[in-house]
């Protein structure tokens, strides 16, 4: 990849594509191109087929997605299938059509079995029933994965899906209906704070275990693999390292400085029991985490409270 080879990242106003775009630029990509959604909607097939044919980018990266937490995933099974599916075939196919030499499809760690083995390698794809409370999201990455590796062995693209762990980090989404549980609890313990109240509720059991990444270290991440790797194998993208919910709370509480008590609101659900990506294949060709968990959710905290906290 050379620094003056025009790159669309799709979705670039997202936690992904916004620190993805901060990276290439720090690496002095020079070419970036990128459309808000006033400017093109990518759920569009005309639209996304004429911009593509207009502006051919060489390179493309698909951080565009309906994306949420596991309420959201939950309540809306039907928009989180047909939105995902309708934006990634359109933006895959129209790179193939304009000739892109290269495609980054970013998924996620619910593609694997709720109970695959612990770390997931990258061979679990497929080997189990999914967790269904984000069953509908999960399918519509599996399907984007597959179309890549479809137009690799059929037609020869150099067509990559990397699978990132569960992401936190500046531009998250903060509302707490939607949101993932970093954000949610950063911004409920925040407001716990404030209001001098004496407890934080918590869904589900705090049982759960999940692996928690930096969005800044997944966006290096993504540049080694647009210069690296060319395979149309699937690549898990995590820390490693993975911590139960309770033990976040804990972290975010005495990150925010919130003394007071803990509650579990057992009605909601506790989604998949554990999410832990094997990162060797991505260790062996030279990148690591960057970002220890404290100090990233300190500096979301510090983000949060520049862009999104009230007063
Ligand atoms: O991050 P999260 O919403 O999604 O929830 P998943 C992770 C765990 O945190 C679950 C618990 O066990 C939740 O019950 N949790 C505790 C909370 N308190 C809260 C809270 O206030 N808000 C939220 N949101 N959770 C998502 C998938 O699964 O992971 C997506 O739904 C995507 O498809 C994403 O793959 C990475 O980790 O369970």
């Amino acid at each position: 990849m050379n620094k003056s080879d025009k790159i669309f990242v799709a979705g670039h106003r997202g936690m992904v594509g916004s620190a993805l775009l901060r990276r290439l630029k720090s690496e002095e990509f020079k070419n970036l191109l990128t459309r808000d959604r006033a400017q093109l909607d990518l759920s569009d097939e005309n639209a996304v087929a004429n911009f593509f044919a207009q502006e051919t980018p060489p390179i493309v990266v698909v951080a565009a997605a309906k994306v949420g937490g596991i309420k959201a995933n939950n309540d809306y099974p039907v928009e989180f299938l047909l939105e995902n599916l309708r934006i990634q075939n359109n933006v895959i196919r129209a790179a193939y059509e304009n000739c892109a030499r290269k495609l980054l499809f970013l998924g996620s760690s619910c593609i694997y079995p709720k109970f695959a083995p612990q770390p997931i390698s990258e061979s679990a794809l497929l080997s189990g029933p999914l967790e269904p409370t984000n069953e509908a999201y999960a399918i519509a990455k599996i399907a984007g994965i597959k179309l890549c590796q479809a137009y690799a062995r059929e037609h020869g693209a150099n067509f990559i899906s990397a699978m990132p762990t569960n992401l936190y980090g500046p531009n998250d989404n903060f509302d707490l209906e939607t949101s993932h549980v970093l954000a949610a609890l950063l911004r409920k313990a925040h407001e716990a704070k404030t209001r001098r109240d004496p407890k934080l509720v918590v869904w589900g059991t705090s049982k759960p275990r999940r692996e928690f990444l930096h969005v800044d270290d997944l966006a290096a991440a993504c540049v080694l693999l647009l210069e690296k790797y060319d395979s149309p194998e699937i690549i898990n993208v995590g820390c490693g390292e993975d911590i139960s919910i309770h033990e976040l709370a804990e972290l975010i509480c005495e990150v925010v400085g919130f003394d007071g008590e803990l509650a579990w609101d057992t009605t909601k659900p506790d989604g998949t029991p554990r999410k832990l990506l094997d990162v060797t294949k991505l260790r062996v060709l030279g990148w690591k985490p960057m970002i220890p968990l404290r100090e990233g959710i300190a500096q979301t905290y510090q983000w949060f409270l520049a862009n999104y906290a009230e007063g």
